[in-house]
């Protein structure tokens, strides 16, 4: 079922279930390949949520900054490949959402233990704003929070689960939005941890 939840913003919930093991089997690879860390803020302080990437960019930041590169800093060598079965999921899952000929070049893969959280922010270290970004949710359910163009717009919360995707355009691409402390739980394929994928165009 597809549902608006903002103006721009697309929940296809249970989308990404049909793969799981694919999807999963895929993560793995990545994984090995380039562990997930904790990265530090501009500020200095270290994030909750562990992050890795795959693509031929990725997400990092450190205390010169915010910024995609196509090399991990961890170990200098390129970020592995995205994953077939993870571009075939955000593109069709943008296509339904009404993002057609949406192309991921980069996914940011982020790992929330209870207590991670991820304060309110934008996303906006891309270069175009009129690609969407497409997020796919594995794991323990998480309460997520989206407002508006502004920090002190009022934010609406979604509970997003397990197999969850959410096309991100339109006038919700600069939203800002973050994700609650995580809640400890038990889930049976990824036992303590939310894990999201985080397609974009950078
Ligand atoms: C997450 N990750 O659940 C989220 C999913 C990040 C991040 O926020 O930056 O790694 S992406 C959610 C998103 C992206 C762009 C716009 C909006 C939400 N929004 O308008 O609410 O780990
Ligand atoms: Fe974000």
């Amino acid at each position: 079922p597809r549902q608006a939840i903002a103006e721009g913003a697309v929940l296809l919930r249970g989308r990404a279930l049909a793969e799981e093991a694919n999807l999963l089997a895929a993560l793995d690879a990545v994984v090995v390949a380039a562990p997930f860390r904790h990265m530090v803020t501009p500020g200095g302080f270290t994030m909750s949520v562990a992050m890795t990437n795959c693509g031929t960019a990725g997400w990092v930041t450190d205390r010169r900054g915010y910024r995609y590169q196509s090399g991990d800093p961890l170990s200098g060598k390129p970020w592995p490949a995205m994953p077939e079965i993870f571009f075939r999921l955000a593109t069709e899952a943008a296509a339904e959402a009404g993002f057609p000929g949406f192309a991921p070049d980069a996914c940011l893969i982020n790992r929330y233990e209870p207590g991670a959280k991820m304060s309110p922010h934008q996303d906006k270290d891309e270069r175009d704003f009129g690609q969407p970004i497409v997020s796919v949710s594995l794991g323990l359910p998480a309460t997520f929070q989206f407002g508006g163009l502004s920090r002190s717009d009022k934010m609406t919360k979604v509970a997003l689960e397990h197999g969850d995707v959410v096309a991100w355009g339109g006038p919700a691409r600069l939203a800002y939005h973050g994700v609650l402390a995580l809640k400890d739980g038990e889930h049976p394929l990824l036992g303590r941890k939310r894990i999201n994928l985080t397609f974009r165009r950078v």
